[in-house]
């Protein structure tokens, strides 16, 4: 039997400015589209809030300002050029946006197959930052006030030949979110983040932003057997540098390939799902191994209770 695999093109985008509108984003993208069809790719993957700067770096009142960053409907104008464009290279593709949805706020992410046929939603469980106005702070990071919690669960699908399911960045800090796909046999986690080069809370090296991050996709990858595919906003939005370090990490855990840039680039590999057998089948075959009568805690508590 042939090998299974997809080969992914992670698109990572460099900064979106408050004046860039969504055309000339969706501009931008379309050229990436175009780039991956000429590596051959099958799926390219988009970062977290592709369509607008990263908005939750600014306190807003005026909640029709901040409603102005959200999508009510997908596609729409801004973006039926991109769905029709990656339908005419038959590219599928994951997005992530701000979703206004009759149920609320969400931190979205969808999954386009490669006739334009929304095939998948994902909407972001982990939200990180504050929800109150901190104006000491050099920027905000107001997820918490703009953003509902994600109320899809961590699903997966079958698409693209594979098990395939998604993340938003700050997800992918933690554990459960991997292994919640993972119980559930997914061979490729596709995620899209905004990481803000410099920390607020304590004063940290830039360096080790880029490791916690590749720790956060490697850790993911390795005790799931699975690959993981992750796309950067990434460079200095007016100012305020994101991270970059998009990347395509193997379920051994190793980096497959990686950007170079903080721009628009394109990182392309073929991954073959069954190279995630060798880890479902083996260490990480969880119904041999796995004992969750010994887990209770990581579901019947939120924080920490420490000993007497
Ligand atoms: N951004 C950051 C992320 O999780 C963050 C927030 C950075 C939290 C560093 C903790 C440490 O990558 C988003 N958008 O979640």
């Amino acid at each position: 039997m042939s090998e299974r695999s997809i080969r992914i093109a992670c698109a990572q985008l460099g900064p979106i400015h408050l004046a860039d509108d969504r055309s000339a984003v969706v501009e931008r993208m379309i050229a990436l589209l175009r780039e991956a069809k000429r590596s051959d790719g099958d799926l390219v993957v988009f970062p977290e809030l592709a369509l607008t700067t990263f908005f939750p770096r600014y306190f807003m009142k005026d909640q029709n300002e901040v409603d102005g960053f959200f999508e009510t409907e997908m596609p729409n104008d801004a973006t039926a050029p991109l769905f029709a464009e990656a339908k005419r290279l038959g590219l599928g593709f994951h997005l992530g946006y701000a979703e206004l949805a009759p149920d609320g706020h969400f931190n979205t992410a969808i999954l386009v197959d490669r006739g334009g046929r929304i095939i998948g939603k994902y909407r972001k469980i982990h939200l990180p930052g504050h929800s109150d106005h901190r104006p000491e702070a050099p920027f905000q990071h107001l997820e918490k006030r703009y953003f509902d919690v994600g109320n899809l669960g961590f699903p997966v699908w079958r698409a693209f030949g594979g098990i395939v399911g998604m993340c938003i960045c700050n997800d992918r800090r933690w554990p459960e979110t991997f292994r919640v796909m993972g119980l559930q046999g997914v061979e490729m986690v596709m995620l899209g983040y905004n990481t803000p080069e410099h920390n607020i809370y304590h004063d940290e090296p830039a360096h080790r932003r880029m490791f916690h991050h590749l720790l956060s996709l490697q850790a993911g990858a390795y005790q799931n057997g699975t690959w993981v595919v992750a796309a950067a906003k990434a460079g200095s939005e007016d100012g305020h540098v994101l991270i970059g370090g998009s990347a395509i990490v193997a379920p051994t855990g190793e980096i497959a390939a990686r950007a170079q840039s903080a721009e628009d680039e394109l990182v392309v590999y073929e991954c073959g799902l069954d190279a995630c057998s060798d880890f479902k089948r083996n260490v990480f075959n969880f119904d041999k191994h796995r004992r969750p009568e010994h887990y209770g805690r990581i579901v019947e508590q939120t924080g920490v209770i420490e000993p007497d």
